[in-house]
């Protein structure tokens, strides 16, 4: 089962005033979390990137999603979101597609153990991105759903990772029609200390450093993470975009 929220024109308003993480309460359902899976099997972009370990290992495959408690949640902002795409597949036999609206936001989010540390890694697909702004790809909310720490494709197409109000931004850039393997790191902080990292690769690596990574340690988020929420959120253009193989880790489980 599923809960599809559809973000009409008010909703699209909420998100352009950054109040796009406050659903209602009813919508939540945290606390339970997905099974400790293995390190899943090489699959396409060239090569097996992925953690080491897991709280959370979203595969696509099977009808629906592969995690089915808790529920995803779809905010569709007049695109679509099909978590059965077949046409063009990450890994494994099925795929995370979004196809926005013009000018609109389309994005899921589910929820997993909370923690003061989070790994998220995901492979990724850019198909057609033509943002003139940057726009965020992945978001990692508090338990209020507040975004916390995210990344955004810029319109040249480097990576911004964001902590709060803190930045940093990969001098790489992705194109339109690679597969990449992203890795996010979100420690919370006190202040102005949180750290937060982003690394990208074609074959499954994980940079820590060199022009695909990019990270701050003065991050201003002081809360835990314990959402994430992958899509497409920006206000430019019609974003076509296509995810897999979704995991999150804790401190021990980087690459
Ligand atoms: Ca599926
Ligand atoms: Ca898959």
């Amino acid at each position: 089962m599923r809960t599809i929220v559809l973000i009409l024109v008010s909703g699209f308003w909420l998100l352009a005033s950054g109040a796009f993480a406050q659903v209602p309460i009813g919508l939540r359902n945290p606390g339970v979390v997905g099974a400790l899976a293995p390190r899943a099997a090489g699959g396409g972009g060239g090569g097996g990137g992925g953690l080491t370990s897991t709280i959370f290992n979203e595969t696509f495959e099977g009808t629906g999603y592969s995690i089915t408690s808790p529920t995803w949640t779809e905010s569709l902002g007049g695109g679509t979101v099909d978590e059965d795409y077949t046409a063009t597949v990450l890994d494994g036999s099925q795929s995370w597609r979004i196809l926005t609206a013009d000018s609109a936001s389309s994005y899921g989010y589910n929820s997993f153990t909370a923690g003061s540390e989070r790994w998220v890694y995901f492979m990724f697909r850019p198909v057609s991105t033509p943002n003139s702004s940057n726009g965020e790809i992945i978001e990692i909310w508090n338990n209020g759903q507040t975004r916390i720490a995210d990344l955004q494709l810029t319109s040249t197409g480097t990576i911004q990772v964001r902590h709060g109000t803190a930045t940093a931004t990969t001098t790489g850039a992705m194109s339109d029609g690679t597969t990449y393997h992203v890795y996010l790191r979100y420690v919370v902080g006190t202040g102005a200390n949180g750290v937060a990292s982003v690394g990208f690769s074609t074959d499954g690596s994980r940079p820590t450093s060199g022009s695909n990574f990019a990270s701050t340690s003065a991050g201003t988020a002081t809360t835990n993470a314990e959402y994430v929420a992958p899509g497409w959120i920006g206000f430019s253009g019609v974003m076509d975009l296509i995810y897999d193989k979704l995991q999150v880790g804790d401190s021990t489980s980087a690459p």
